[in-house]
């Protein structure tokens, strides 16, 4: 008795499992008739990395602070892995939906092909067809489902009919039937594994095509002066070495573009839109500039902020080729995978800025995370206002009429890098040893330039820092004091000045709207 009604919960386990595995497949064969779909009408409207990009797109910008403190470079590669793992129990969920409440089960994917097509369309860079892979994966996975689970249904009743004669079917059949079906899914799976993989190739071939190219020289290099780097342990070198180069960016893959293909439009309030070529930008001359790149999410005292010696061409001469029309102020610049900037037209005509489009960084090209092959670089304009890396189109507009990706999410349109100045050392939970001693740090007024540095030990008076030779206006300049430390407990807080005499805002504000604002001040345990 206890022994049939064990074998019976089995079986039931059994033709629930199997549903599990019906689902999954139904899931698979949704991705895979997506990926493919995508492929063919609509590359950028892969369902997986859409809905991974909604995503992020949608998940609060403090929740992607804490993501990339607490992951780093590993956030996207983590979410990937959460979102497949997601995948893979909501489709099994499905198919024991399908197997014990029909149409269930076929209603979840529709509802998954639903959430996917909204994921996909509102995508910045969403085409026309952007609906369509996500439809066309939900019909299919609906279908095979539908299909897989009558078959197992069949293939159960006949199996476990106690009196089989009245039945013409063969319960075989449906076994086979099912398994075929479920096996086709499955190689549908690999298909989409091996796109998968394809991808990962393609990238690496990116990655093979920066490496053998050879950039011509720079008509004018940077003049690092004397005495523009301190020699203090702990500080933050005055150039930032592209591999601790902050990261921020939108994009769950990095974007693979190749130069012989790379085009930039310039088009928009213009009076002859244009076209450039890699090779075309490369031949209008490289200078190098250095710029003190800044992203509004640092937080006083944070490292979102890095120095680099960019190679470029000013961004003036490009729109000078094209001709903006009078009443246009404001630069759309796009990159392929969507992302937007508005920056104020002005600051890329001015002949005082160095606006740049940047294809080499730190004497090589562009790192494929900074950019490459090509990224816009504004000195004095943070960086969702004005650095679009994988930059592709250049769209002379106004403000009134257009709008940039971070706008509708609580950014403003137009935002100026704050003045603000940063500690490097002693570090807050390292404590150092009583005696002589020394506080430095970077700061940081890009186009107006640090005039100087004070530095308050509690609530002593305020000390003017040593200074090094600036490289230029747009650069950070390092800092240090020298102090006789005393045992216990301290805080030092630094301020800038600028050199239009503006003393750095000591008013706390957060990084929304516009950047944050306030004087860092750190705890030092003297031992
Ligand atoms: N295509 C693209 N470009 C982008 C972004 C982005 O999300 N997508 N983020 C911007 C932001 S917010 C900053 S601060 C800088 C950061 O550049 P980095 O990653 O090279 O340091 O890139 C800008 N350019
Ligand atoms: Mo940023």
């Amino acid at each position: 008795m206890t022994r049939t009604r064990t074998r019976r919960r089995g079986a039931r386990l059994r033709w629930v499992a199997w549903a599990g595995v019906a689902g999954i497949a139904a899931g698979a064969a949704f991705l895979a008739v997506a990926e493919l779909v995508a492929l063919l009408v609509a590359r950028e409207a892969s369902p997986v990395l859409a809905v991974g990009a909604f995503v992020i797109d949608v998940v609060p910008q403090p929740l992607k602070e804490f993501a990339i403190s607490t992951f780093g470079e590993a956030d996207k590669p983590i979410l990937l892995a959460g979102l497949g793992v997601a995948v893979v129990v909501a489709s099994a969920a499905a198919g024991v939906l399908q197997l014990v409440g029909p149409p269930l089960g076929l209603v979840a994917l529709g509802l998954a092909g639903a959430a996917s097509v909204a994921a996909t369309t509102t995508r910045a860079g969403a085409s026309g067809w952007s609906w369509l892979p996500a439809v066309a994966g939900a019909v299919a996975g609906v279908l095979l489902l539908r299909a897989a689970v009558i078959r197992l249904r069949t293939w159960r009743d006949g199996a476990t009919a106690t009196d089989a004669a009245g039945d013409d079917r063969d319960p075989r059949l449906d076994r086979r039937g099912f398994l075929a079906l479920t096996g086709i899914a499955a190689a549908s799976a690999v298909v989409v594994g091996l796109g998968a993989r394809l991808a990962t190739a393609a990238s690496s071939s990116i990655a093979a095509i920066r490496e053998a190219l050879r950039l011509p020289g720079p008509r004018s290099v940077v003049d690092v002066p004397a005495g523009a780097e301190l020699d203090v342990p702990g500080l933050s070198p005055l150039i930032t070495p592209n591999a601790d180069f902050y990261r921020v960016d939108t994009a769950l893959t990095v974007p693979e573009v190749d130069p012989s293909t790379w085009r930039l439009v310039v088009d928009g309030m213009v009076d002859r839109p244009i076209e450039l070529g890699f090779d075309d930008l490369v031949a209008m001359g490289l200078d190098e500039y250095g710029v003190t790149l800044t992203c509004v999410s640092n937080e006083v005292g944070g490292d979102l902020v890095g120095t680099a010696i960019w190679l470029g061409v000013p961004v003036r001469d490009i729109l000078r080729l094209a001709g903006p029309r009078p009443g246009a102020d404001m630069v759309l610049s796009r990159s392929v995978d969507g992302f937007t900037a508005s920056t104020p037209l002005e600051a890329l005509t001015d002949d005082d800025r160095d606006a740049i489009l940047a294809v080499g960084m730190n004497g090589e090209p562009l790192p494929l995370e900074h950019g490459f092959p090509v990224r816009m670089v504004v000195p004095g304009l943070y960086g969702y206002v004005s650095a679009t890396k994988w930059v592709t189109r250049l769209q002379v507009t106004t403000f009134a009429d257009d709008e940039a990706y971070w706008t509708p999410r609580g950014y403003s349109a137009e935002a100026p890098i704050k003045m603000s100045s940063r500690i490097d050392t002693p570090k807050p939970g390292r404590p150092v040893p009583a005696g002589p001693g020394v506080i430095a740090g970077v700061a940081w007024a890009q186009t107006v330039g640090i005039e100087r540095v004070e530095v308050r030990i509690d609530d002593g008076e305020w000390r003017t820092a040593t200074l090094s030779t600036p490289i230029n206006a747009d650069t950070w300049v390092q800092w240090m004091v020298d102090w006789d430390a005393a045992p216990g407990t301290h805080y030092a807080t630094v301020r800038a000045v600028d050199r239009n005499g503006r003393t750095q805002v000591e008013e706390r504000a957060p990084i929304a709207p516009d950047g944050s604002t306030g004087w860092q001040r750190t705890l030092i345990t003297v031992t």
